[in-house]
């Protein structure tokens, strides 16, 4: 008995082990936290690819930057090192301007705008990516940036030493031209960096202002609506091209649907994170006409410099997208 006892066991252990080593689990990092709409997002995407591959692909994501820093996570997918994840691609500006096209000021400032931006952009981006062993699957916009600050700001003036926290370039340029102190910190680290002073200030959604309850340290947003920057999902294109035909198509399925469900999510979560500020104690509401002339000139000198950086080939995707 006790020589079957044992014999059972372990081909029951032959067989759990056999399983695991035929589902092929993808890790994905993500830089946000579990209940921000985008992880959600991404969370309901591995489900998909889960569920449509039987589990022979198991995608399991990573919030918070748990597993790569948001700052690493382009870096480790390339690599390698992670086979899929997301990652905000306008702070990868510094390797290519175009990764930075959704951060123009005031060139695609709401939902419909920024959409038909990317239609020109988003193939470009993808070639891109492509050159740097990334395979482009879905991406999504966070919704319109607005400015946060502790005390109330009329003018640029009254913006003169504040240290500001920056997630990209843009976002530090930005704090540049108006007198500001850049810092770049993560979205994950955001409630610390303004709970030690180390940021007072930034720029961002109402979803990240939200999803980091900011009305512990701080009083106003002021609605600009600068830009909307896109978040990316990628595979490292090794991991990509090792994948059956039916596993791609899965992917390919689950990621077109996750556009669609991101976009409205980002849509409906704007308004409901702007009331939970407000709910929080904030005074929220749009910037006054004279800010927003200022910011426009400082829109200006970024728009120049982009399109100085981007080219020929920058000044060709912002045409196309001023003619549609
Ligand atoms: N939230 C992200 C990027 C843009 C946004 O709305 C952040 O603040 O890090």
């Amino acid at each position: 008995m006790k020589t079957l006892t044992g014999l059972m066991a372990a081909t029951a252990l032959t067989a759990v082990s056999a399983t695991a080593a035929m589902a092929d689990k993808w890790d994905m990092p993500l830089a946000y936290s579990a209940t921000n709409f985008h992880s959600e997002n991404a969370a309901e995407f591995a489900t998909c690819v889960t569920e449509a591959t039987g589990g022979s692909t198991e995608i399991v994501t990573h919030p918070s930057g748990s597993l790569f820093a948001g700052n690493d996570i382009k870096r480790a997918i390339q690599t390698g090192q992670a086979p899929i994840g997301e990652r905000l691609i306008s702070a990868h500006q510094n390797e290519n301007p175009l990764f930075g096209i959704d951060s123009i000021p005031f060139l695609a400032s709401s939902f419909d705008a920024h959409e038909k931006l990317w239609e020109v952009a988003g193939p470009k981006i993808a070639e891109v990516l492509a050159e740097q062993n990334l395979v482009y699957l879905y991406s999504v916009p966070w919704p319109p940036q607005g400015l946060y600050f502790k005390k109330p700001v009329e003018s640029v003036a009254d913006m003169e030493g504040i240290k500001f926290r920056s997630y990209s370039t843009a976002t530090a340029r930005m704090a540049e031209l108006t007198g500001m102190l850049p810092v770049q910190v993560e979205a994950a680290e955001l409630s610390q960096a303004l709970a030690t002073g180390v940021a007072e200030s930034f720029i961002s959604s109402g979803a990240t202002g939200y999803d980091r309850k900011v009305w512990e340290h701080l009083t106003h947003f002021y609605e600009v609506d600068a830009w909307l920057p896109r978040n990316i999902i990628f595979a490292n294109k090794d991991a990509w091209d090792g994948l059956d035909d039916a596993t791609r198509t899965a992917m390919t399925d689950c990621a077109a649907e996750a556009k669609t469900r991101g976009l409205q999510a980002s849509k409906d979560y704007t308004q409901f994170t702007l009331d939970g500020l407000k709910a929080g104690g904030m005074e929220v509401g749009r910037a006054g006409d004279s800010l927003v002339g200022e910011l426009m000139v400082i829109g200006d000198t970024m728009t120049k410099e982009w399109l100085d950086s981007a080219g020929d080939e920058g000044a060709a995707i912002v045409d196309a997208y001023k003619m549609q």
